[in-house]
């Protein structure tokens, strides 16, 4: 599907960046972006988003390249969108419902698809009210007319009813998820988190240091689900490591609060791996933008350590850093070729003899971890 991509500059140091990352974002999604609309704004116009004019200029592109849809790189509200679709006449696809679009096609486990499909149905929720006639008219013309308000208000009951059971269904596996999590508390075994930019390496970190062989791929978003396996760290003993979701910049609220349930992993963690794609052009911008995230879903508390990742291609030494308390804040890795893993290790392994949590010897009661390695604690 040929697409549009629009972007409005409000001054932040971000722009390029975002821009490049959305076009990322439209090709994981399925699109092929043919042409991006820019313009600078000190603030949206509240009708069309973008000015006017500059909406005119999107119509004639769309028309000159036959593009299908116009993706732009903001939340737009329900009605923006509702006059962006009657000008431009095609459809319209925000930052927002394109990111949970991924993940609704990603979505792999049976939470993770809960999850999603809880997000798009509170996102489709607000933007109920205005019906979804005005395109259906605009192609079928006249005697197609959009559903009456009795039509809404059951889709609208119906929308309620399912989000109702999704939730409950999510607090069932949530349920579950903290009784696994309170028996390994009770072990006190030492829990590492990984978290970071989508795409800045993390499961081929995990994979390296664990050999669990889950998905790694450069593509935004190829991680999901939480996967968790237990490493032995020489002398120090277990601890137990988890793989996670990717952040991204605007990362839609709907999103976060839905996959509270698989980031709960990342708030109960001990220490929390914070993985940067070193390479990037973006990398401190990406560093702030992993920090809100995790500052809204309340993980800013746990202690971190950044994990300069791909310093194969940053061309940077492995190394460990300290700051002045000669604490360790920063390891220089190579995921990919393992250079620094090891200094990595020593790093978890410090951090956990200081937290006081006991080398994991695992009670037999515990039937979730095995004695391998290898094998998935659900
Ligand atoms: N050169 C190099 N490439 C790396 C390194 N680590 C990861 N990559 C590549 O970076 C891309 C993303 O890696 P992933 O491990 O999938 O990244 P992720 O952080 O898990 O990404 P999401 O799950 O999408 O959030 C893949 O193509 C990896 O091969 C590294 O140390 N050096
Ligand atoms: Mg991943």
């Amino acid at each position: 599907m040929r697409a549009v991509l629009v972007g409005v500059d409000f001054g932040k140091l971000d722009f390029v960046s975002s821009l490049e990352e959305l076009a990322l974002l439209s090709k994981t999604a399925g699109a092929q972006p043919v042409a991006s609309v820019t313009g600078k704004r000190s603030s949206p116009d509240a009708a069309l988003f973008v000015g006017s004019g500059k909406a005119d200029e999107v119509l004639d592109t769309i028309n000159d390249l036959e593009a299908e849809v116009a993706i732009f790189n903001h939340a737009l509200s329900p009605a923006q969108q509702r006059n962006l679709e009657r000008h431009l006449k095609v459809r319209v696809v925000d930052r927002t419902s394109l990111i949970l679009d991924i993940f609704a096609q990603r979505a792999q486990s049976h939470e993770g698809k809960v999850q999603v499909e809880l997000a798009q149905l509170q996102h489709l929720a607000t933007r109920l009210i205005r019906g979804w006639t005005h395109l259906e008219r605009q192609k079928g013309g006249i005697g197609l007319r959009g559903p009456g308000e009795t039509q809404l208000e059951t889709d609208r009951r119906l929308i309620g009813a399912r989000v109702k059971a999704l939730r409950a269904k999510l607090d069932k596996l949530q349920r579950q998820r903290n009784t696994q999590r309170r028996s390994r508390e009770r072990n006190r075994t030492f829990s590492v988190s990984l978290v970071g930019y989508t795409n800045a390496g993390k499961s081929t970190l995990f994979n390296n240091m664990t050999k669990a062989g889950v998905y790694a791929a450069d593509q935004l978003f190829a991680t999901l689900d939480t996967t968790s396996r237990r490493i032995h760290l020489g002398e120090y003993g277990n601890v137990v490591i988890s793989d996670t979701v990717g952040f991204i910049r605007d990362l839609p609220t709907q999103l976060v609060a839905a996959f509270r349930a698989t980031l709960d992993e990342t708030i109960h963690a001990d220490l929390l791996l914070h993985v940067v794609d070193a390479a990037s052009p973006v990398r401190d911008d990406q560093i702030e933008q992993v920090n809100a995230v995790l500052q809204e879903i309340g993980a800013d508390h746990v202690p971190q350590v950044l994990v300069w990742n791909k310093i194969d291609v940053a061309g940077l030494e492995p190394g460990i850093e300290h700051d002045e308390y000669d604490k360790i804040r920063r390891v220089f890795v190579s995921a990919q070729t393992g250079e620094g893993i090891d200094l990595l290790r020593q790093a978890i392994a410090g951090f956990a003899q200081a937290g006081g949590a006991s080398p994991g010897h695992f009670p037999p009661d515990d039937s979730r971890l095995s004695e391998r390695s290898d094998e998935i604690i659900p």
